[in-house]
């Protein structure tokens, strides 16, 4: 098999500036650092954020072993928790200005286009304790100022900017399931902080029109795309699916690129007595305030059935998976190290979503990897991982991009999560995503078997 890809593909990987960093000279803890502060046994060998890959340190090597590994672009992000001295009064810190200049500089000096995103799930604990975090507006709008001092900084060389990563996650994690602090489970609250959410994006994109140095500039979101798959064709379970996908995907999705939120959400929200608060005058600045270009992370699908009601479930307060109950299917490819199930074929159908129901907007793969433990086991004489695994999983994913590309959709880019092993939410360095190995006792890095194999293929454009 041999596939070319456009001549301009943007080949890269992503990662994230809470994960690599340390927390070396920050202005401001996020909710991760304080999490981790309080409550360590929940990490995963007790390791927290504290030293990550020492990419402020680092940065400098860390950038030629990611050249090294063929990467012509990087998605990393900006610390609101570092930029910002005053978080109040919205000033920049002048030594963290200088380190991302450097970062963003070297980037650039080897060959590697940057592309920017400013929040990775790392908002200063602060602003959780002062205000309730994003379920205040006032967040939002300094979130908004964050931004604009991103923008004031950076976009004279950045020419691709990213709102938000994943911000389902922060709704679900820490608002639904318990898995991020603050660790709230409150539906309406869930509600409310989604909203906030897609307003601080859009009110970010207002202030990039605004400020934006660059002719050439862009500005997406980064969203992880589920497809849900029903368990039968039967009524029950597609409704299952519709839903899990309103509220799962279509809600940022639709507000992002389309201006507004899906109308049988807010109806249904709107029943359920737990809409959103909102002002007139935001939802315009929604609507008015639309993405160039969007990020899809994509890892597996979600496959989803008709809910089980217990009389508990039905006395419990409002939630999204009322209407839908998750499930593993038996009989699948499993990654089962993480727990996730490997379908590179529903690639293909988020690309070809995109193509018919959001206008064949331009977009890209902002992540997809495969996370492995113990990877120290698949070490050969010479002491490299040779890590087949992670090189078939990204063949078959690209394949099915490949594919899509053909058949006309506006996919411009491939990122690999992640270019070095990092430190992960609560999962911390359980599951290894990288094409370079990271020892976290001695911070040595090493290229893996994968990372010279992405090298031939981001050189030549060629999949074989
Ligand atoms: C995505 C996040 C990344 C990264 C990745 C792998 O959702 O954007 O930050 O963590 O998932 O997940 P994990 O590290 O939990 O295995």
């Amino acid at each position: 098999m041999e596939l070319k890809f456009q001549e301009n593909f943007l080949w890269g990987a992503a990662t994230s500036g809470p994960q690599t960093e340390g927390r070396f000279k920050k202005q401001h803890d996020n909710v991760f650092d304080y999490d981790f502060d309080h409550y360590q046994e929940r990490f995963w060998g007790g390791i927290g954020p504290d030293t990550a890959s020492n990419f402020f340190n680092d940065f400098r090597e860390d950038i030629k072993l990611m050249k090294a590994a063929g990467l012509k672009s990087i998605r990393t992000s900006i610390q609101w928790s570092r930029l910002i001295d005053d978080l109040e009064k919205n000033t920049v810190n002048e030594k963290a200005v200088d380190f991302y200049n450097a970062v963003i500089n070297e980037f650039i000096a080897q060959g590697i286009r940057p592309m920017i995103n400013l929040n990775h799930f790392d908002l200063p604990v602060e602003l959780l304790k002062t205000y309730g975090g994003w379920e205040s507006p006032h967040v939002v709008d300094l979130y908004a100022g964050f931004a604009a001092k991103c923008f004031a900084e950076f976009s004279d060389r950045v020419s691709d900017w990213f709102t938000f990563n994943e911000p389902m996650v922060v709704v679900e994690c820490a608002y639904l399931l318990g898995f991020h602090y603050p660790d709230i489970v409150d539906g309406k609250k869930a509600v409310q902080v989604a909203y906030h959410l897609q307003l601080a994006s859009s009110l970010a994109i207002e202030q990039y029109r605004k400020i934006n140095k660059n002719p050439e500039g862009r500005i997406g979101i980064i969203l992880n795309l589920t497809p849900s798959y029903p368990a039968a064709e039967k009524i029950e379970d597609l409704k299952a699916a519709e839903m899990a996908d309103l509220w799962q995907n279509r809600l940022f999705l639709d507000a992002s690129i389309k201006g507004e939120f899906p109308e049988e959400l807010v109806s249904l929200l709107q029943e359920e007595n737990v809409l959103w608060q909102s002002e007139a005058e935001d939802l315009k600045r929604i609507k008015e305030n639309k993405v160039d270009l969007l990020g899809v992370n994509y890892y597996h699908p979600s496959r989803v059935q008709e809910p089980e009601y217990s009389s508990d479930s039905l006395a419990q307060d409002w939630r999204p998976d009322k209407y839908y109950a998750s499930f593993n299917k038996r009989g699948v490819r499993m990654n089962a190290d993480r727990g996730w199930e490997i379908h590179p074929q529903t690639i293909y159908e988020i690309a070809k979503r995109i193509q018919e129901d959001y206008g064949n907007i331009s977009w890209f793969i902002s992540e997809n990897g495969m996370g492995v433990e113990n990877e120290e086991h698949f070490k050969d004489e010479e002491g490299q991982i040779q890590d087949d695994y992670r090189i078939i999983f990204t063949t078959e994913h690209l394949f099915w991009l490949h594919k899509a590309i053909q058949e006309g959709s506006n996919c411009f880019g491939y990122h690999v999560w992640t270019p070095i092993d990092c430190w992960s939410w609560r999962n911390s360095y359980k599951n290894r995503y990288g094409l370079i190995s990271l020892n976290i006792h001695t911070q040595v890095k090493t290229l893996k078997k994968s990372a010279y194999w992405y090298k031939n293929l981001t050189d030549s454009s060629l999949l074989q």
